[in-house]
């Protein structure tokens, strides 16, 4: 019989490990019970009770709850897999997805990784590797240096030549560590030592390399799609750039930016093919990019893995990422072209956090002991928690991501401040209430982000809207929640009258306060 797929799978699997937890394990679940695959989960001693061991056809114990012993264990996750006779393994995204060694720890086993090759992992994960790759394949990136550094000398005579301020990064970096702006000269050793001792510590290697610094720029990044074939697209961009500590809290595509800049999508999109391109990609991808308000952009680094973020991009495109992934690692043609890609509306994504934002967003793990959970149009909950669980102390403290779409930017955010009013999580702290200062803010309404955005809203919410648009009177409310917000930040809790900037008090930081203290 001849094959009528149109995606002309080369395999198919009946039955799929996923290598991971919490809501991303579910949204990989529930795309495999949509293609009648057989799902399999694993869990640690702190997740036998979990949502995604529920909800999965089978499930496989690793080990006790620290990751260490559970979920980064190539060898117990490849056993589990043999045992169930899973042919694929979905990594999700932090613990293994972006590990070479198990991506090729798979293919040993005859397992296939539903991810990109092991080289591509590996050529990605060196930082200066990742820029080498960037650049030979086309893409602009940072002025900087492609190898990492033997001695401060050689960053200083960059810094010379390019100007100050620099950056210095860790080769096996990423996230933020390893990294430090220097400003003048006489800093530069000091930085450079301190720099390479977090790396060595953070990830057993101590290489730094330098890149010119570019100030108050956006992360906006692009999602690409290769197959096995050669086929290769992008699916516009997201923009990334309210985020705090290298965490990100707020996502979006469209980006804002590319409404004002004609053909900014087309050549980003562009560039990030040819990067991923140059390390012979396949699966899903991101290339991140750090992008100023001229249209200037400069290739920062890929990962190798579906992102946190994908559903905005799922929600704009109408396409399911997950199943994509599956096609491409069974064998099968990309079902789109890039003409075939249209961003219809747009869609926002929070992440909500067990963490507590009236208290220097300290982690609040614990027993939710009451869950109402938004709805309605336009409205999508990726959770992986229920009323009467523990969130356990040992993982991420992300709870959930609430994505919102409508047919514009203004719509999705109303959406999403609708949405938020909907939701309430007892018994632990969560972030909840930050949400709607941020999305109410005439900075973030107006689009005029980046990534200094959300540090500036915390630190001061005196420049945010004196004036409240007219009927919106509840805004003003917001505002001072901003202000008391940031204060409370600032003086971490050591000045009570630096609190009352506006005279009035936020109901829910009292609340939030008085339950802080029990
Ligand atoms: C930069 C930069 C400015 N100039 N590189 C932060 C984490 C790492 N992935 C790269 N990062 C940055 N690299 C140069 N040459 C500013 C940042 C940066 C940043 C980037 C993306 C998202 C949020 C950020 C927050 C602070 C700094």
């Amino acid at each position: 019989m001849p094959n009528t797929s149109r995606y002309n799978r080369t395999r198919v699997f009946q039955k799929v490990l996923v290598a991971n937890r919490g809501e991303i394990a579910l949204r990989v679940i529930r795309t495999l019970r949509e293609m009648g695959i057989t799902s399999v989960a694993v869990y640690s001693d702190a997740d036998r009770a979990s949502l995604h061991v529920r909800k999965a056809d089978e499930a496989a114990h690793l080990g006790p709850s620290p990751s260490s012993e559970s979920y980064l264990r190539i060898d117990k996750i490849i056993a589990a897999a043999q045992r169930h006779g899973a042919q694929a393994i979905h990594p999700g995204y932090g613990f293994l997805s972006e590990n070479a060694d198990f991506a090729q720890a798979c293919e040993d086993a005859g397992i296939v990784f539903i991810g990109p090759s092991a080289r591509s992992i590996r050529l990605m994960g060196s930082k200066t590797g990742a820029r080498q790759v960037a650049k030979d394949g086309g893409a602009p990136i940072v002025p900087g240096t492609e190898q990492g550094l033997t001695s401060p000398d050689e960053a200083l005579e960059f810094a010379r030549s390019a100007g100050f301020p620099v950056m210095l990064k860790a080769v096996a970096g990423g996230g933020g560590k390893g990294m430090r702006r220097v400003d003048r000269e006489e800093d530069l050793r000091s930085l450079f030592e301190s720099a390479s001792s977090e790396a060595a510590r953070s990830f057993g290697d101590g290489r730094v390399y330098v890149e010119k610094l570019i100030e108050n720029a956006r992360h906006i990044e692009i999602q690409v799609f290769g197959d096995h074939h050669g086929n290769m697209v992008h699916l516009g961009e997201r923009e990334c750039s309210v985020q705090r500590r290298h965490q990100k809290v707020i996502e979006e595509s469209p980006s804002p930016l590319a409404a004002r800049i004609p053909g900014l999508r087309e050549r980003m999109g562009e560039a990030a093919i040819k990067a991923a391109r140059a390390a012979g990609y396949f699966n899903a991808g991101t290339v991140e990019f750090l992008a100023d308000n001229d249209g200037n952009f400069y290739f920062l680094e890929m990962n190798t893995r579906l992102q946190v973020e994908h559903p905005v991009t799922e929600m704009v495109t109408g396409l399911d990422l997950v199943r994509m992934q599956l096609d491409v690692a069974a064998g099968g043609v990309l079902p789109i072209r890039q003409e075939d890609v249209v961003l219809r509306g747009a869609a926002i994504e929070c992440r909500i956090y067990a963490e507590d934002p009236a208290n220097n967003f300290f982690p609040s793990p614990g027993r939710i002991s009451q869950l109402a959970e938004p709805s309605g149009p336009g409205v999508r909950l990726d959770s992986g928690v229920f009323e009467g669980w523990t969130v356990p102390m040992e993982y991420d403290p992300m709870l959930a991501k609430l994505i919102t779409w409508a047919g514009n930017r203004e719509h999705a955010i109303d959406r999403m401040v609708r949405a938020l009013g909907e939701y309430h999580v007892g018994g632990i702290r969560a972030n909840l209430a930050l949400f709607p200062m941020i999305l109410n803010s005439p900075g973030f309404r107006a689009g005029d982000l980046d990534t200094g955005f959300l540090d500036r809203f915390l630190k001061s919410g005196i420049d945010f809207h004196p004036s409240p648009p007219d009927g919106h009177a509840e805004i003003a409310v917001l505002v001072c929640g901003a202000a008391i917000l940031g204060c409370s930040l600032l003086s971490a809790g050591n000045n009570p009258t630096s609190q009352r900037v506006s005279g009035t008090s936020s109901n829910w930081l009292t609340i939030g306060r008085a339950e802080a203290l029990r």
